[in-house]
């Protein structure tokens, strides 16, 4: 199989190679990873970018002249190495200060100090010429149902992204905006839990059409909702603006598993639905394929390169699986067979109205309802040529 290349437009966090593997339970397992070093590696390896949060790439705490060398140093790697920065995002959960949150906390001055801080990144982002900026508001939400109004948090939530949509504006920018679902982890219910909610929230803002989304395989997955139709969702409502890849064993804690690492059964279909689109010819994805993994805790910095390099061949080996997928003759007939083409057909006749549809008799009284009632799908030779695929059969 052919090695990872820059067009393949494989992107990492510095946070997913750079965790340090604290967890709940216990201590850090491997050392501070140095910014200008991921960015080296992840090069080496093939990977097209790289991602940060403000606090990933300077430490919380740094004096100007500090922030002022580390940026100096990032970009000087970058620039070495052909590595770009698509995207950016904000830690607007690790600081106490946002124990109940950033743009959602009950404190004012919290709020206030949270979009501060987002402006101030925007600012580096731009510099660093991302065009997408990532929302993921892990400490937006609760514990207690009485401690929090969520009516007046969507207030707030929205009230924030519209004053940072306007200061992208002002500033032309040009970065978009990807908010990031996750129902749970680290608060107990997360405000935007699903693909859907995001969605839906993103109707009401000011700047919508600068707003998508960012689902993440696991996330998805925790809310035990299926990925694969998150995104055909996302990408149907032209919001799919970047993607998380990960790994996820069902619904338990956030395990950020390498790409794959789970169900790999809807990692084909995720892979399938981005690299060629629906079968019906809707559109795929064309923006970076993002991981947001956790290299396993186990693991020395040779496990966190074998684990990055695996996100990118776990990709690459489904997407040569889905186009031999699609080329395979008995699975084109399988899918007419299934007639998964049908369905792009428009149920009423062009200029037929619900008059023509009532007068139509074969489409109620003389319809033929018992072969409906008794025909197969034919679902179950697509998904067995599938999993053949997969294994490596055909
Ligand atoms: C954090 C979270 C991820 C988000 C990152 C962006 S931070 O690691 O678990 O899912 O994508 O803020
Ligand atoms: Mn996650
Ligand atoms: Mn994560
Ligand atoms: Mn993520």
């Amino acid at each position: 199989m052919a090695a990872p290349t820059r067009e393949d437009k494989f992107s990492f966090g510095l946070w997913t190679v750079g965790w340090q593997a604290r967890d709940l339970f216990g201590e850090a397992t491997r050392p501070v990873l140095a910014a200008v070093e991921a960015v080296h590696r992840l090069s080496d390896l093939g990977a097209y970018g790289i991602t940060f949060h403000d606090d990933d790439l300077v430490p919380p705490g740094s004096s100007a002249d500090e922030r002022a060398q580390i940026v100096r140093e990032f970009r000087g790697a970058l620039d070495e190495t052909g590595l770009v920065v698509p995207m950016a995002t904000t830690n607007l959960f690790g600081d106490p200060v946002f124990k109940d949150g950033g743009f959602t906390s009950n404190d004012r001055s919290v709020r206030r100090y949270a979009i501060r801080k987002v402006m101030r990144n925007l600012d580096l982002a731009a510099e660093f010429g991302a065009h997408t900026y990532v929302f993921w508001g892990g400490r937006e939400g609760s514990e207690v149902d009485f401690g929090k109004d969520v009516g007046a948090a969507l207030d707030r939530y929205r009230e924030a992204i519209d004053t940072l949509a306007q200061y992208v504006l002002d500033h032309d920018y040009g970065i978009r905006f990807a908010l990031e679902p996750k129902p749970n982890e680290p608060r107990g219910d997360i405000l935007l839990p699903t693909v859907g909610h995001a969605l839906a929230f993103i109707h009401g803002l000011e700047h919508h059409e600068m707003v998508g989304i960012n689902p993440e395989t696991g996330h998805e997955q925790m809310a035990t909702l299926n990925y694969t139709h998150g995104i055909a969702q996302a990408l149907w409502a032209g919001k799919l603006f970047h993607i998380d890849l990960n790994g996820q064993k069902g619904p338990r804690y956030d395990q950020d598993l390498v790409f794959g690492y789970g169900d790999l059964l809807q990692a084909f279909s995720t892979v399938d639905l981005l690299d060629n689109g629906s079968p019906g010819g809707g559109p795929g994805y064309d923006g970076p394929r993002h991981f947001d993994y956790k290299p396993l805790r186990t693991e020395s910095i040779d496990g966190v390169w074998e684990s990055a390099l695996a996100n990118m061949e776990t990709y690459l080996a489904l997407r040569e699986k889905a186009r031999a997928f699609r080329a395979d003759p008995e699975v084109r007939e399988a899918l007419d067979a299934a007639r998964v083409a049908e369905l792009a057909q428009p149920t009423l006749g062009a200029g037929e109205t619900y008059s023509d549809l009532l007068a139509d008799r074969s489409a109620f009284e003389d319809f033929d309802i018992d072969r409906a009632r008794t025909q197969g799908y034919g679902f179950a030779r697509v998904q067995r040529l599938a999993v053949e695929h997969l294994l490596g059969r055909r």
